[in-house]
């Protein structure tokens, strides 16, 4: 049977596979489908449900800037709300029919015969001519490297697929890890745990949370004049920038910030001045994801709860052995170790031209150009992509530049009759050497720390080495002549797109 054929395929319905589908609507590209291998849309808000889950970005600014909410209860929200907003969104902008939900891609494969991707799905083949990845970087679970960590016999669960039948009343439990997830989950399972255990190797800087329930007053005010919701936004984006501007260039002024979270950590826990050091990080501040907790501090003050900072050496059927010798028993283990993220989730499947695939040509170093196209990779656009994350900002405003981008591809495209449209080798090349060498003097390289920002080889593959400003700048410039394009008029005759 002939697969369907159609003119862009999409994977995911986080932020950025829904984003890519409203951009696509809005600029009139209306053949395409939405493979989300969830029930439903969110992406890492549909899969992260652990207890205390929260954006640490304010939500004005953790939003599309075309689709703004006024209603938000909390000015930084929690999982639910924000998975609730990305369906509002879906709905209003008229993408859910195109969404196939319960669908996940197993290979994207680029045909030169059919001048298109040729898509194994769960659902069957599809000829795809464009495809857009938005698999996010947060997806995969890491798990730890410890001896014996099959032999637990009591219940293992990751933060980032939490089981909500966990009944974790009285229980022994103990959490591996103290990176943002952890921070979150830690005060939660102190509530309800009998003795909880957290498996400390680096500490984190934690600053003071500045959430706060928003007031009917400014509710009001943002949708009566949404200008003030702009407004909103831009101070968000400056102070942001800023964090950006220091940690690209002057790591050296977080020392600031470094005295405020000792402040902090002083204030949450003055009766534990035994647990100041332990808690208190040796690298500079922004080297690893910078957390904000107004609790999760003070709950190393509760009785119930120990900061286990020995190293682990191996766990079996009832806990976990330390350096020290001694052996922690736990009915329940938690995990908090983070995610497989250097390389896209969907790495692995995409073949591109030459047979090799994405993870092939990456090697573990992965780049692209301008996070979005890889040479040797015709029309594909890698949301989120290689060098795409912040260190401070929201990921949301990087979506929406990579967008402008892909749809100005398209756009020109269809414009000047092309087949297909990748970046030219030499100036992904470039961008790549300009890219690694703005991370230089970054404080993800020069912090002292280790963190899932660097591959192996100590490259910076996630992060944008400069302001989100000057990444919508450089995603606004487009330029045909940095790509290599083949004319419609030089491909076999194929058949015409089927709409959807
Ligand atoms: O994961 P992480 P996460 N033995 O990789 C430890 C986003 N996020 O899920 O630092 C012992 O940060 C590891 O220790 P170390 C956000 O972008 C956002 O918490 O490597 N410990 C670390 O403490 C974030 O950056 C929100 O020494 C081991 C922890 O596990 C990203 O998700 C909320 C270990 C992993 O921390 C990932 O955060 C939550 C081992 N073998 C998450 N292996 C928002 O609010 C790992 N660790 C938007």
């Amino acid at each position: 049977m002939t697969p369907q054929r159609i003119r862009t395929a999409v994977i995911g319905a986080g932020f950025s596979g829904l984003g890519a589908a409203i951009a696509l609507r809005r600029a009139g590209h209306h053949d395409f489908v939405v493979l989300e291998r969830s029930p439903d849309v969110g992406g890492t808000w549909w899969d992260n449900t652990y207890p205390g889950c929260r954006c640490d970005v304010p939500s004005n600014l953790y939003s599309f800037s075309f689709l703004p909410n006024p209603d938000w209860p909390e000015t930084f929200s929690p999982r639910g709300e924000i998975q609730r907003y990305l369906r509002r969104c879906a709905e209003d902008e008229g993408v859910l029919p195109h969404i196939r939900f319960g669908v996940s891609l197993d290979r994207a494969a680029w045909d030169e015969d059919a001048v298109a991707w040729r898509l194994q799905t769960s659902d069957g083949e599809l000829l795809a001519e464009r495809l857009i990845t938005g698999t996010g970087g947060l997806v995969e679970p890491k798990l730890p490297e410890i001896d014996g960590l099959d032999s637990f016999a009591g219940r293992v669960v990751h933060t980032a697929r939490w089981d909500h039948s966990l009944d974790l009343a009285g229980k022994r439990v103990g959490v591996i890890g103290t990176g943002s997830s952890s921070i979150q989950v830690i005060p939660e399972l102190a509530k309800v745990a009998g003795h909880l255990d957290v498996f400390q190797r680096t500490p984190a800087w934690v600053l003071p949370h500045m959430n706060r329930r928003t007031s009917r007053l400014e509710r009001a005010l943002f949708r009566r004049f949404p200008v003030t919701q702009r407004a909103d936004r831009a101070f968000t984006t400056v102070y942001m920038e800023v964090g950006n501007l220091i940690m690209t260039r002057r790591p050296g002024l977080f020392r600031t910030l470094e005295a405020i979270s000792r402040w902090h950590l002083k204030r949450q826990l003055p009766d534990h001045p035994q647990l100041h050091a332990k808690l208190t990080p040796d690298y500079r501040l922004g080297c690893k994801r910078i957390t904000l907790s107004n609790h999760y501090l003070r709950t190393f003050g509760r009785p119930h709860v120990e900061l286990v900072t020995e190293g682990m050496v191996a766990v079996d059927a009832g806990g976990i052995t330390t350096r020290d010798g001694v052996r922690h028993e736990l009915d329940v283990l938690v995990l908090g170790t983070g995610f497989q993220v250097t390389e896209m989730p969907a790495a692995a499947r995409v073949v591109g031209r030459d047979g090799r695939t994405l993870q092939d040509v990456w090697s573990g170093s992965p780049e692209a150009y301008l996070g979005t196209t890889v040479a040797g990779f015709p029309n594909l656009f890698t949301l989120l992509g290689p060098n795409t994350g912040l260190g401070a900002g929201s990921i949301v405003t990087m979506i929406e530049a990579q967008l402008d981008y892909a749809v100005a591809c398209l756009d020109a495209m269809d414009t000047h009759r092309l087949a297909t449209i990748e970046p030219r080798e030499d100036v992904q090349h470039a961008f790549n050497v300009d890219v690694q060498q703005r991370s230089q003097g970054t404080v993800w390289l020069s912090g002292g720390c280790s963190s899932w920002y660097l591959a192996d080889d100590g490259r910076n593959v996630t992060l944008w080495p400069d302001l989100m400003a000057a990444f919508e700048k450089r995603t606004r410039a487009f330029d045909l002549t940095e790509h290599v394009t083949t004319p419609a008029d030089d491909v076999a005759a194929r058949p015409e797109p089927v709409a959807v």
